[in-house]
């Protein structure tokens, strides 16, 4: 039977890779061995958080982050398992970390052909309550010669790579290399991340709105106008429900899989809303695009953006198109 032939054939995360970049010719694997890098991260930060609660790994570290907010200890630990398992693969330049105000950049004698850009842990606020966090990232190749800055201060169009690893009821690791998104979740018993989402696609259109509500009263004409459209519908369809975890991570993820709109908007307080570009906008929008749907910043698509700072940060709306083609009237119309 086929479910047999599946349970049977595992489909590793690694596997995978291998067989997707076998594709490309003159690959010598270099991507797959950065990618269990990335893998290994991302088991490591799984295992701490699932134990944070009895192994008392929670609580303040006394630092406070780039943001100047404070850091938790399981930030901390995330970032430099990171960091290492990265300069350790012999396959990165440019490391930008969310927890760093610097860029890495990696020895010479270390040194590959990839930039990494990541937050290790994200949804901060979510730690101490044992909701939903998870770790995001993307992927540059550096130009020949000597590694620079302006090798990650790149549109998000150009990343090889995007995706995130949820900790959540269970870990899942949900990748785009480009061509479609493929999601893998973590069988414990084997310390592996086996396909179980082949092909993700975005519905069309979606049920759900996302957005941090608390912020309306500071929010510009097009988001305020859009929301009450999510609940006050004009062309008699039904109004739509709120889903809000506060971990971008979750609130992506539902997204990707139920369909719907995730946003966080412009308001008067932030101007450039609260998310960052490199690495939290931009993966997100790549893996969205790969899956059908659209990410848009309130003025262009999220992955034209050009950043000039590594820890710039945006508006965002992201998620079904249909959904994303609404907002973007909105915003159309007020200029
Ligand atoms: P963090 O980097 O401090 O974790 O902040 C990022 C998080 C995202 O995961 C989430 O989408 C957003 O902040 C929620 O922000 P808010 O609490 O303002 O709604
Ligand atoms: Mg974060």
């Amino acid at each position: 039977h086929a479910a047999d032939a599946k349970r049977t054939d595992l489909m590793t995360i690694t596997r995978f890779v291998l067989n997707e970049q076998s594709k490309h010719p003159g690959s010598r694997g270099d991507f797959t061995i950065l990618l269990n890098h990335i893998v290994l991260g991302c088991k490591f930060v799984c295992s701490a958080v699932n134990k944070a609660g009895l192994a008392k790994l929670i609580g303040l570290a006394g630092d406070t982050n780039v943001q100047g907010e404070e850091q938790k200890k399981l930030d901390v630990l995330s970032n430099e398992v990171f960091i290492k398992a990265l300069v350790s693969s012999g396959r990165t330049s440019i490391l930008v970390s969310e927890e760093d105000e610097e860029a890495t950049f990696v020895e010479p004698s270390k040194r590959g052909k990839y930039c990494v850009v990541f937050d290790p842990l994200d949804g901060s606020s979510n730690i101490d309550c044992g909701v939903s966090i998870g770790t995001i990232f993307g992927i540059y190749m550096v130009k020949d010669g000597e590694p620079t800055i302006n090798d990650v201060l790149q549109p998000g169009k150009n990343m090889l790579a995007a995706g995130y690893c949820m900790y959540g009821s269970s870990c899942m690791f949900v990748l785009s290399t480009g061509s479609g998104v493929n999601g893998f979740t973590l069988d414990p018993s084997l310390g592996e991340f086996i396909l179980t989402h082949p092909d993700i696609k975005i519905p069309r259109k979606g049920k759900i709105y996302s957005v941090n509500e608390g912020n309306a009263k500071n929010w510009d004409a097009p988001t305020a106008k859009y929301v009450e459209n999510c609940k006050f519908p004009k062309d008699g369809s039904p109004a739509k429900s709120l889903r809000y975890v506060g971990s971008m991570v979750a609130d992506v993820h539902r997204t990707l899989l139920y369909g719907g709109i995730f946003m966080y908007p412009a308001d008067k307080k932030s101007p450039n809303g609260k998310l960052r570009v490199l690495y939290e906008v931009f993966p997100m929008s790549f893996l969205m695009e790969q899956a059908g749907g659209q990410a848009f910043t309130g003025k262009q698509r999220a992955l034209d953006l050009v950043p000039t700072k590594i820890h710039e940060r945006s508006p965002i709306f992201l998620g079904s198109y249909d959904d994303v083609e609404e907002i973007k009237a909105l915003y159309a119309a007020k200029e």
